[in-house]
């Protein structure tokens, strides 16, 4: 397969401004005809070229008449003379069949749609690309009986019956949308149904559609939806523009939820949530996913991308307006906290991998592959970054300027860059770097202290690494926030926000007479790797008084990490300090219990390999195993006081309720770590009694790693009275696969083979496949086996679904990271991958592309 290039762009030959679509559904067979209106762009002759995947051809009309044409390999070539016409086709699909879950597609007897990027022409003959708008007009026509409901994009306009127990519904959008926007759902569905009035005074009719015995779940996601409206008025200015908003949501699903215009499409984990069924996470995510999905509607649908390399356009945007709102409404430290945690995760491991890629990337083999962390959370940064730059004020009106500007249109990274350029008169040019550079730079700082003179010298130097056809780098301009303390009376001596813009930089800070403690990169001002030579006093000084919250609890990660580190390379290390700093946060009574729970937990063991030249994860699962186990012995009696002291009454959804479940399950983990007297039948009580699934999960998950009766009890219970609720379900898997018990690579391999694991849908197979890469020690298990298990799920989940399928891959390019008998393992599975007959074009880049 060949790759396409961001260089190579050329704007369509031909545009279709207005589209009616025609469709005659059932899920073995549906028709689809298709009205375009066509337009030829500029001066040139050549034919229309129509994308169509997998179509069956019936008839092509131009004008009304039989027309001459080619139809060969995924395109249909239409000679036009002219410059307009009106162009009819008639095609068949098989949505029944369609186990890519991209097109048109059944999910447990409702039919619907999935067209980003490109899945629309596997539903119709169009130019399918970004930059060509249409207005749409869609007729539906199916059974009654299996499909009361037929919803499309924008608002309703008619509907009525049809002979042989059949009926119609039609609906137009009169916003011009590119067609990777197109949806449409039928299905036997019910509605939680509300309405939101808009600061101009227009009544929205809200919709959240679910099948009859998922409505009791509906609620949360719709009071998020409301309040998502409400933000993003008052903090952006965009108010809604259709009549109508509905939201659908479906149990089969390749990845979070889709922005379609008017008719948002959700995978039920984002949608569904009641006590009982969802933890305290999946309440944020929902709200998260459906603030952003609802934030596309500007940043990605009245404002759109001209190419798919523009993705982070309306990605990084939007996820960085999901975090603001997220900040908003709850704690907005532990929203930093977890959002740099799944940067550092997810991210830096890509940036540092050989799937390396720019926001902006610059070629892809198949686009799919490119909804990634570099272009989501890694663009989200650099979005933050120009907020901080510019300042709130300035931010907005460079963001009005933007939507002003490009209303309607198909826009580009570069765009947006002037836009802020422009209304803030605050020069980017350098800062267009980070679009187009891959790799996390690294920032050393090094802080030097002239008593006698009462000055200190801070001198910072950045480098950005080589990656995959990248190999020189130039710098980029690093906001930095930075704080000095005096190391005796805590007092603060500056606090400013420095831009390091050149390769290496000096600044002079006078008035300093104590020795100053360094905090660096506060808030996660920057997504970049901090070196300094902090010593652990400062460490400890900064975790326990620093004033910003982000930076007293990278303090505590970077003591934990220096403690782990050295565990690993030298077989042992001090755990006092840790223990020491952990204590003094356990028992300060001015933090919040949410923070306090997030700062005392250790670092994953894959963070821990990030920072070694050869992960070895038994060594690090012992040692941080060894750390835990101290932590939880040392402090026993301040964990069993927190445990106790934040056993929640009754289940409430609020901020200090979560903080205190949150710190619950921590302090079961640290007390189930020591092997504290009695902390499995705790923990087997926690599960038994709790009134919330985060409570139950908690126990559950902590319960899992060990080797008791306890264990074998709760996960029955689980299984027994879940079974019938996949989305729990997916949870039963997932912490089995996250066991950290020696053992867990042959269970998930036995867990693959349980009748309830299912194939071909997405979310059970992430929610154990997809959570077994994560398990560092399992899946790196020294056998090889993890590999060879994934290995054997990649290739048999890739003829069904290919995007599903490829998304696996990545854990195996990490190849380089581990010793040589790990890497030889990987790499062989890698090949085997290769060198498979009818490889999906998704799964052949990741595999070669990782292979390096
Ligand atoms: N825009 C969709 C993602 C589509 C992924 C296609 N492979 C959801 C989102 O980011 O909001
Ligand atoms: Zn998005």
């Amino acid at each position: 397969p060949a790759a396409i290039h961001r260089a190579d762009y050329r704007p369509p030959e031909w545009l279709v401004p207005d589209v009616e679509l025609d469709f005659d559904l059932a899920a073995e067979r549906t028709r689809v005809g298709a009205r375009l209106t066509v337009q030829r762009n500029g001066d040139h002759d050549a034919p229309l070229r129509l994308d169509g995947e997998g179509l069956k051809l019936i008839e092509v009309k131009v004008d009304g008449k039989p027309a001459e044409h080619l139809h060969a390999q995924d395109a249909l070539t239409i000679p036009i003379v002219g410059d307009e016409a009106v162009v009819e086709t008639l095609v068949e699909i098989a949505p029944g069949a369609n186990t890519q879950l991209m097109g048109l597609y059944e999910s447990g007897g409702i039919l619907c749609t999935q067209c980003e990027a490109e899945g629309f022409r596997r539903i119709t003959f169009f130019p399918d690309r970004p930059d060509v708008l249409s207005r749409y007009r869609v007729r539906m026509h199916a059974d009654k009986i299996l499909y009361p409901i037929l919803l499309a994009n924008g608002d309703p306009v008619a509907h009525g019956d049809e002979e042989g127990g059949r009926h119609w519904a039609e609906w137009t959008d009169p916003f011009p949308k590119p067609c990777y926007l197109f949806a449409l759902v039928a299905g036997d569905l019910v509605a939680n149904q509300d309405s939101f009035i808009t600061r101009s005074g227009r009544t929205v009719a809200l919709g959240i559609w679910v099948r009859e015995g998922d409505i009791g779940k509906t609620g949360h996601a719709m009071e998020s939806l409301k309040a998502a409206m409400a933000w993003d008025e008052r903090v952006y200015g965009r108010e809604y523009d259709l009549a109508m908003f509905n939201i659908v949501a479906v149990a089969d699903f390749n990845f979070g939820a889709m922005e379609n215009k008017g008719l948002n499409i959700f995978n039920s984990r984002y949608v569904l949530a009641d006590p009982d069924t969802a933890t305290d996470a999946d309440y944020d995510a929902v709200a998260g996913v459906v603030a952003h999905e609802y934030f596309h509607n500007w940043s990605g649908n009245r404002v759109t991308c001209r190419d798919w390399f523009q993705l982070s356009l309306k990605e990084g945007f939007t996820v960085f307006r999901d975090q603001q709102f997220s900040a908003d409404l709850g704690s907005a430290a532990v929203k930093r906290i977890d959002d740099v945690r799944a940067l550092r995760a997810a991210q830096f491991p890509e940036d540092a991998g050989p799937l390396a890629h720019p926001v902006r990337p610059d070629s892809y083999i198949e686009i799919s592959n490119f909804y990634t962390a570099t272009v989501y959370n890694k663009g989200a940064e650099l979005i933050r970054m120009m907020h901080s730059l510019l300042g709130a004020e300035k931010f907005r009106a460079g963001t009005d300027l933007y939507f002003d500007r490009h209303d309607g249109t198909a826009a580009t990274c570069e765009d947006f860059a002037k836009a802020l350029e422009d209304a803030s008169g605050i020069d980017l040019a350098r800062f267009r770097r980070w679009y187009s550079q891959a790799g996390t730079p690294r920032v050393r700082a090094s802080l030097t202290h002239h008593a006698g003179e009462g000055r200190a010298r801070l001198v910072l130097e950045q480098t950005v690494p080589a990656t995959p056809g990248q190999p020189r780098k130039a710098p980029v301009p690093i906001p930095l926030k930075i704080a000095l303390f005096d190391e005796l009376t805590g007092q603060k001596y500056t606090d400013r926000l420095v831009l390091l813009e050149e390769k290496r930089q000096d600044l002079l800070f006078e008035g300093i007479g104590g020795r100053p403690i360094l905090s660096i990169n506060r808030d996660f001002s920057a997504p970049v790797i901090i070196e300094t030579d902090r010593k652990v006093d400062d460490l400890a000084f900064l975790s326990a008084r620093d004033d910003n919250p982000f930076a007293r609890y990278e303090a505590m990660q970077q003591l934990m990490l220096e403690t782990l580190v050295t565990a690993v390379s030298t077989g042992s290390a001090d755990h006092k300090p840790v223990i020491e700093a952990i204590r003094q946060t356990l028992t300060n009574p001015a933090m919040d219990p949410a923070f306090i729970a997030e700062s005392v937990l250790l670092p994953t063991e894959a963070f821990v390999g990030d920072h070694m030249l050869v992960v070895d994860p038994d060594a690090i699962h012992a040692a941080r195993e060894k750390l835990r186990s101290d932590i939880g012995d040392e402090l026993e009696s301040q964990w069993r006081a927190a445990y106790a002291s934040s056993s929640a009454n009754r289940f409430e959804y609020s901020p200090a309720a979560k903080g205190a479940r949150r710190l619950r399950t921590v302090a079961l983990g640290y007390l189930m770590a020591a092997d504290a007297e009695g902390a499995p039948a705790m923990a087997l009580m926690q599960f038994e009694n709790a009134d919330n699934m985060t409570d139950r999960q908690g126990a559950l998950g902590n319960l899992v790693n060990s080797d008791t009766t306890e264990r074998q009890t709760a996960l029955g219970a689980f299984y027994e009275r879940y079974q019938e609720n996949p989305l729990v379900l997916d949870k039963w898997f997932t912490v089995q696969a996250l066991s950290m018990r020696e053992d867990t690579v042959d269970k998930v391999a036995a867990l693959a083979r349980h009748p309830d694991f299912l194939l071909a849908n997405p979310n059970r197979v992430r929610s154990l496949v997809g959570a077994f890469t994560a398990n560092q020690r399992a899946f790196h298990h020294r056998s090889g086996r993890g590999y060879r298990f994934l290995g054997d799920m990649i290739l048999t989940i890739d003829p069904l679904n290919p995007q599903t399928a490829a998304r696996l891959i990545p854990a195996l390019g990490r190849w380089r990271r581990f010793d040589e008998t790990r890497g030889q393992m990987m790499k062989a599975e890698l090949e085997r991958i290769i060198a498979t007959p009818n490889l999906s074009r998704d799964a052949f880049e990741q595999a070669t592309k990782s292979l390096g």
